[in-house]
């Protein structure tokens, strides 16, 4: 405590906020080379304002880059704190403004349908189910997109809403396949995290496949024949959109949390009030415990309480409602191409199927890359990237003892310092990519279940082969004595079971 009190200080004294202004951003590469200055860095990881200093990359280990925002009134004293302390950095990004209007500054802002909905040629009803791939997209046009598929595509697509969030909108997704009780579920969702749109296209991009290439995919025809799968694209749609509000500026585009009602804390200076919660540390995971901060302008912050938000509580209600059902968990995100298992607190710290759970994830992460060769690597949190706690996949893995529960970051790797402005020529191929390594999991699940029920089809043959009665005396043993097929069920199984109608229970 007390030394993040004096970071505080020796950072941070005597700034002011001009908070609108949006040029002269930078992004600076700091590479921790001692174990005193990594743990420096993960003090300010967790103490550090969002509008001052905004973690892209977060510390992990000693030489490990470390990429910071930070705003245009800081930059001078945050490049003084560096050198004071001895720090080997870089300015990577000397004006990050400049670089959000090259890249994504001639953006249409007023999209019409027309220009989203690629019309079906010789669609009698009309019926627009294609999105546009490689662009993104406001939430309304996505909500309409999904009630669209929803509607005209009733067979094998149903609208699903997870819940409401702070400002009131719908966190929508869709459920595809035909569900009987016995069939296992997937869930994939993305955009838990504002500024991470690459995780929402390859999501979107997900469900533009299936409904496409239903009838002409029969890899999509067996996972709607053999899975539920649910798609909720955008978990966090009031940090989306907040994000959309102004593209080139940094503030508004780089935002991660959610956007509920601002909240204070006394950092040892002054008491500091922000809006929203990393939702992604809400959860009830060892609250608050690592990686995750208690003050609400910090960028991990993890809210009140673990389930304190109306995001996260719904959707791991969402989630629960589904237990015993539930085979995968699959959350995107961006970036570091990173293929995530539990759990993330600590290392060395795993489930007890870890080796299946490892297994499928180095199959996934070979099939992403025969692609286009792009590495990926898997692991646990702390042992590929940082250690953190209150994220939804080690919740849904310990809670609901789901068999795969993975966390992706996708494209760029890691040493790229822009990952959150991904260019748009790479949108598609990192959703092309990623769908390849998500479909070894999908095909787990639905070929275990196609075995299970063949095995079970297979084993019910034998049953009735082997259902015969044993014994000449059944229907007059019955018969004296009605209840006897249930009073002595083992003996009749073995004597009576055809006359005791017991041949489901035959041991093969
Ligand atoms: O920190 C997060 O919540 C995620 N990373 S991101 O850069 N998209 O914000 C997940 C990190 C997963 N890593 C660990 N399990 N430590
Ligand atoms: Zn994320």
């Amino acid at each position: 405590m007390i030394l993040r009190v004096i970071l505080v200080i020796t950072f941070w004294s005597a700034t002011c906020h001009s908070a609108d202004n949006a040029s002269g951003f930078k992004v600076f590469r700091v590479l921790p080379t001692t174990n005193q200055q990594l743990l420096q860095m993960i003090r300010l990881f967790e103490t550090a304002d969002t509008d001052r200093a905004d973690f892209w990359h977060a510390p992990s280990v000693v030489n490990g880059t470390v990429d910071i925002m930070v705003a245009p009134e800081h930059t001078d004293q945050f490049q003084g704190y560096l050198e004071k302390h001895g720090y080997t950095f870089q300015v990577a990004i000397e004006d990050l403004q400049k670089l959000l209007i090259e890249k994504e500054g001639n953006l249409s802002t007023h999209i019409t349908d027309d220009d989203v909905f690629l019309k079906r040629l010789h669609d009698d009803v009309g019926f627009h189910s294609r999105l546009r791939m490689g662009e993104y997209y406001s939430y309304s046009v996505i909500s309409t997109w999904l009630q669209r598929i929803a509607e005209n595509m009733s067979d094998i697509a149903q609208l699903i809403k997870v819940g409401t969030t702070v400002e009131g909108r719908d966190i929508l997704g869709l459920k595809f396949g035909k569900d009987t009780p016995d069939k296992k579920v997937v869930v994939i969702d993305a955009g838990i995290h504002a500024r991470e749109w690459a995780a929402i296209h390859t999501a979107s991009y997900f469900i533009n496949l299936i409904v496409n290439s239903r009838e002409t995919d029969p890899q999509i025809q067996n996972y709607l024949d053999n899975i539920v799968l649910y798609i909720i694209p955008v978990l966090n749609p009031d940090g989306y959109e907040y994000t959309r509000t102004d593209k080139t500026n940094p503030r508004a585009r780089m935002w991660r949390k959610s956007r509920s009602p601002k909240a204070c804390a006394f950092d040892g200076v002054r008491n500091s009030c922000c809006m929203g919660v990393d939702l992604n540390r809400n959860f009830d995971f060892r609250f608050s415990e690592i990686g995750a901060s208690r003050y609400p302008c910090s960028e991990i912050y993890h809210g009140p309480s673990a389930f304190s938000e109306p995001e996260s509580k719904a959707y791991a209600q969402f989630l629960t409602s589904l237990k015993g059902r539930l085979e995968a968990y699959i959350t995107l995100h961006s970036y570091s191409q990173l293929w995530i298992y539990s759990y993330s607190h600590r290392k060395f710290t795993y489930a007890p199927d870890i080796e299946e759970t490892r297994r499928v994830a180095a199959k996934a992460v070979q099939e992403l890359g025969r692609m286009y060769g792009t590495k990926y690597r898997h692991g646990t949190g702390p042992e590929i990237i940082y250690a953190f706690s209150g994220g939804s996949t080690d919740w849904a893995k310990e809670t609901l003892k789901i068999k795969y529960s993975y966390t992706i970051e996708l494209r760029p790797g890691y040493e790229e310092w822009n990952g959150f402005v991904l260019d748009k020529n790479q949108l598609v191929p990192t959703a092309k990519e990623t769908w390849a390594g998500v479909t070894v999991v999908l095909d787990e699940v639905a070929n275990q279940w196609k075995s299970s029920r063949i095995r079970e089809s297979e084993l019910n043959r034998i049953r009735e082969e082997k259902c015969a009665d044993r014994l000449a005396g059944c229907a007059y043993w019955l018969q004296s004595s009605p209840n006897i097929c249930r009073v002595s069920q083992s003996t009749m199984i073995r004597d009576c079971a055809k006359t005791c109608n017991l041949c489901h229970m035959i041991a093969v």
